[in-house]
């Protein structure tokens, strides 16, 4: 039984090796790449048990996907195959590190996760539902298993932790905006980057967009503020945790999910919100440090070492 739980699609990643558009790039790096698993594979790098509930083809990507969250701990006994393909992304790094994604999902076999997927056995004695915005604008039965998900999480006293992640290649921002912002009232945590979070809700600045949110009905509102680190919000409170330097700043997708598995294992070891919020800063900083979402997640020992400020000596204590 994972302690956390989450579910939705993970893509084949193709990765560019040269920049520019991608009509002129030829070379690739396959990688996998889900905001959800990405979160699972954080947690459970720090510690804590994790399942990711979704499809993958019956084809050779989709065992690569299963051998690669395997391979990272988490839980994929949920994971079921077909009846579509695996679905494919291609990432494109434009000038000033831009970064564009395209995708090749639609039909896919993570499009078709339905409720009866949800088998109740599993939820028992889990602590935390992790929901992003991904997984209902997939599909209809994408968006009906979300909606099951939050209701077996109440059944069974999970708190619910939703990162809104709007993806506006996936559906209109009017849609978008009904189904996400419901789910941030359902929410514990809404854990969103400001930038979106001003879309999303069509507020202007950060304190706006925390006050939406709880407005809304969540629990907390959890602002990612980038470079200037991220803050907490509740009724009447606001604490904040300063940015950790990232060592350098090599490939920023990822930052964010890692942010959320920082945060989420701080909960899970039963931190307050403050420790909570330096954990996630720290995760979201290491994670841009290296090619790929989630290859420079920390593990828990390498956080031990930047508490403790022994991370950059050569000789490993
Ligand atoms: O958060 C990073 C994700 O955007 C990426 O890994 C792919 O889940 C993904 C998506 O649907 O865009």
């Amino acid at each position: 039984m994972p302690e956390l739980i989450t579910l939705g699609e993970t893509l084949i990643l193709f990765s560019p090796e040269t920049d520019g558009p991608l009509r002129y790039v030829d070379r690739f790096q396959r990688r996998a790449a889900g905001a959800e698993s990405n979160v699972a594979i954080g947690v459970s790098r720090l510690g804590h048990s994790a399942g990711w509930i979704s499809r993958v083809g019956d084809d050779e990507f989709g065992r690569y996907l299963l051998t690669s969250l395997r391979g990272e701990g988490v839980d994929v006994s949920q994971v079921r195959l077909g009846p579509g393909p695996t679905a494919v992304m291609f990432r494109e790094r434009g000038l000033l590190g831009r970064v564009d994604v395209f995708y090749y999902r639609r039909g896919s076999a993570a499009s078709f996760l339905a409720p009866d997927d949800l088998d109740p056995a599993y939820w028992r004695g889990a602590r935390l539902l992790h929901l992003t915005g991904i997984t209902p604008a997939l599909s209809a039965s994408c968006r009906a298993a979300v909606y099951r998900a939050v209701e077996l999480a109440r059944a069974n006293g999970l708190a619910i932790s939703f990162d809104p992640n709007l993806r506006l290649k996936l559906w209109s921002l009017a849609e978008a905006q009904a189904v996400l912002r419901d789910l941030a009232s359902r929410a514990d945590w809404v854990l969103v980057g400001l930038e979106e979070g001003k879309i999303l809700f069509e507020r202007r600045n950060e304190q706006e967009v925390a006050e939406a949110i709880l407005e809304a009905g969540a629990g907390a509102a959890v602002i990612k503020l980038g470079t200037e680190g991220a803050s907490l919000h509740r009724r009447g409170e606001r604490i904040h945790t300063p940015a950790f330097p990232a060592p350098r700043v090599v490939d920023p997708v990822g930052a964010g999910d890692g942010f959320d598995a920082g945060f989420l294992a701080g909960w899970l070891k039963g931190w307050d919100d403050v420790d909570c919020l330096r954990l996630g800063a720290l995760v979201g900083a290491l994670a841009v440090t290296v090619p790929g979402d989630v290859e420079g997640y920390p593990d828990w020992q390498q956080v031990q070492r930047y508490w403790q400020g022994t991370a950059g000596d050569l000789v490993t204590r």
